[in-house]
Parts: structure tokens; sequence; C-alpha cells
């Protein structure tokens, strides 16, 4: 009844934002990313009888209120399809600093699924992985598979979940994470996602071309066009930008440093050192390029005092290992 796993974070060329039905967490488009190697959640998981709570401990603190409610409400999940009633310790940590503002929801949950459910004693394949974590936090569907992942919208619980497009070791690029700023966010990603969809005059203008622009990214991943995949993924980090910017109240996630460093990727492309950016829910950058760009970009950015970055290849997906956290 005890099982560890170890899942990678990703990150979207075309992105998640703003939910379809938000009890089982079903997007309302359907969203691109890449699984990376260089951000991962291990996670132990331990059911027995003798547990008289669940109990979880993150990154050796334990978690209480709102966060221990997610974890134990996705256990249930996990308990429910395993027809058991007995209480877990979970305990869990990740590679990178959880201050640093990178996502951990999408290793969290991929990889808190993965351990639970062997831990349950349920023997699950990907797919059904990936329905479950889902239910968790949308993005960590995506993260029970490597490489390049579609997580398809679906209309129900059964049909939204995530499917490789192609593997880790199929097209070879970089996705260089530049941290910005470490401050907490105002507005939760949940309720931004809720604010978006209500207030923003343009969230239904995004929705009518963005199924059109992920078709554009696969089509591109597919065929190793690097140039299409990192200008299509910078127009929706754009696109989803904006919305956010239009949102009641205005949801800025960029701070100053954000913008003077999308600006300097858009001045270093046009010198010819070929880099595409997004950006998630927080002021932190990505930068995607080709391996032979990525000594140039980490030089650059140090010379511009970005000295806080993980630079990442494609990574695989979520697995189980022998060794446990406890
Ligand atoms: C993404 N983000 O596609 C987008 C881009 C943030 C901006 O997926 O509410 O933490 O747990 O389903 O998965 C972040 O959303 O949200 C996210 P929930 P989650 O990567």
């Amino acid at each position: 009844m005890k099982a560890t796993s170890i899942a990678n974070s990703n990150t979207a060329f075309i992105k998640y934002w703003g939910k379809y039905n938000e009890e089982l967490i079903i997007p309302m488009n359907s969203n691109m990313s890449l699984t990376v190697d260089s951000q991962n959640t291990v996670t132990t998981v331990e059911f027995s009888g003798d547990y008289k709570e669940d109990e979880v401990i993150l990154n050796s603190s334990r978690a209480e209120g709102k966060e221990k409610e997610r974890v134990t409400r996705h256990l249930d999940l996990v308990r429910g399809l395993a027809k058991i009633r007995d209480r877990a310790k979970v305990v869990s940590k990740n590679n990178f600093p959880t201050a640093a503002g990178l996502a951990s929801s999408a290793s969290g949950f991929a990889a808190l699924t993965v351990a639970a459910c062997a831990a349950a004693g349920l023997n699950l394949d990907k797919k059904r992985l990936s329905i479950i974590a889902r239910q968790g936090s949308g993005s960590s569907c995506r993260s029970i598979y490597g490489g390049y992942v579609q997580w398809l919208k679906g209309k129900t619980s059964d049909d939204s979940y995530a499917v490789q497009i192609a593997d880790e070791n199929y097209f070879d690029i970089r996705d260089i994470a530049v941290v910005v700023s470490t401050g907490e966010r105002a507005i939760s990603t949940r309720e931004g996602m809720r604010l978006s969809i209500k207030t923003s005059p343009i969230y239904q203008a995004r929705l009518g071309v963005v199924e059109g622009m992920l078709e554009k990214v696969k089509k591109a991943i597919l065929a190793r066009d690097f140039r299409t995949l990192g200008s299509t993924a910078e127009a929706d980090a754009i696109l989803m930008h904006s919305v956010m910017m239009t949102t009641e109240p205005h949801l800025f996630y960029w701070e100053p440093k954000t913008l003077e460093l999308l600006k300097k990727i858009m001045k270093w492309r046009s010198e010819g050192l070929e880099c595409y950016f997004t950006v998630d829910t927080g002021p932190n950058v990505h930068i995607f390029c080709l391996p032979d760009k990525e000594k140039e970009i980490l030089g650059r950015l140090k010379e511009e005092g970005f000295r806080n970055f993980f630079a990442s290849k494609p990574g695989g997906g979520a697995e189980l290992l022998k060794k446990h956290l406890f």
C-alpha cells in the first residue's frame, strides 16, 4: 500500500486559461505543452489502517488548510476508485524552490496521482491516470506523458485527457525558465480564469482562434519546424496575457523586468539569435530555443543581470520509483 512516483513539470505552447466545467476541470480549449526535465516532484503515498487522518508533508513542512484539503480531495477520488477507506501519509518534494514561482501543481498532481493509484492497488493506463490527475489540477494531466503533449478538451470527464504527440526524443529543443521575481500572485490561477471568462471582452475572440493555432503548433512539432512552433507559442502567450490584462480586475502578471526581458528576446531574435518566449501566471519568462543557441542565450541572460534560471530539455513522463521518501 506504498508507492513513489516522479513527475516532471511542463510548459505550455498553447495555453489552458479557463474552465468549461469547474468541478471536473474541463478546459475551454484544447492546449499543448512540453514536459521539461529540470523541474520535478517526487511523491510517496502510503495508505494504512493505522493512520487516523491524512498527513501531508510538502517540501518538509506539514500542509494545512486549503493546501491539505486539495490533496485529501484528490486522495478521496483515488480511494473511491479503489474502494478503500484507509487514510494516507503523503510526502512530496520538489527539486526546485517553490518560492521561485515556477509551476508546481503540474508535476505535483501528476506525481500524487501516479503514486496514490499504485499505492491503492489500481493498475491504470496513462489515459485513466491523466483523467484522474486533471481533476487535481488541469495542467497536471499533461505531465503524465513525456515530450510534446496535447490535452484534448473533451466535454465530459471521460473524454478530457492528455495524449502524446511526440516523445521527448523526437525533437530536441530547450526551455529556459528565467525567474524574474518571486513575489506571490495577488489573484490565484483558479480565480483569475473564472474572472477572465466573465469579464474579458476578448476572451471569446481568443477561443475563436486558439484551436487553429494549436493545429499549427501540432504540425510544426511533427515537422520539427521550430520557427512556426516558437512564433505561434509566443503569439498565444501574448493573446492569453491580453485576455488577462483586459479582465476585471486587471490581471497584470508581468513586472517591469518581465517586459524588459521580452523586449530583449525580440531584439536578440532580430539580430539573428533565434528564440521565442512564453509567460504563465506570473512574471517569469520561458525562452524556447534550439540546442545550439542555448549557450549564447544563457551568456546574454547573465550579461543582462538575469542570474536565476533553469534550462530544460524535453523530459519524460511520470513514472514509479523503487526508492521511497519515508
Ligand atoms: C498552462 N496555466 O496551460 C496555463 C498557462 C497557467 C497559464 O495551466 O485550476 O494550475 O489547477 O486547473 O493547472 C495553470 O493552471 O490550474 C495553467 P487548475 P493549473 O500551463
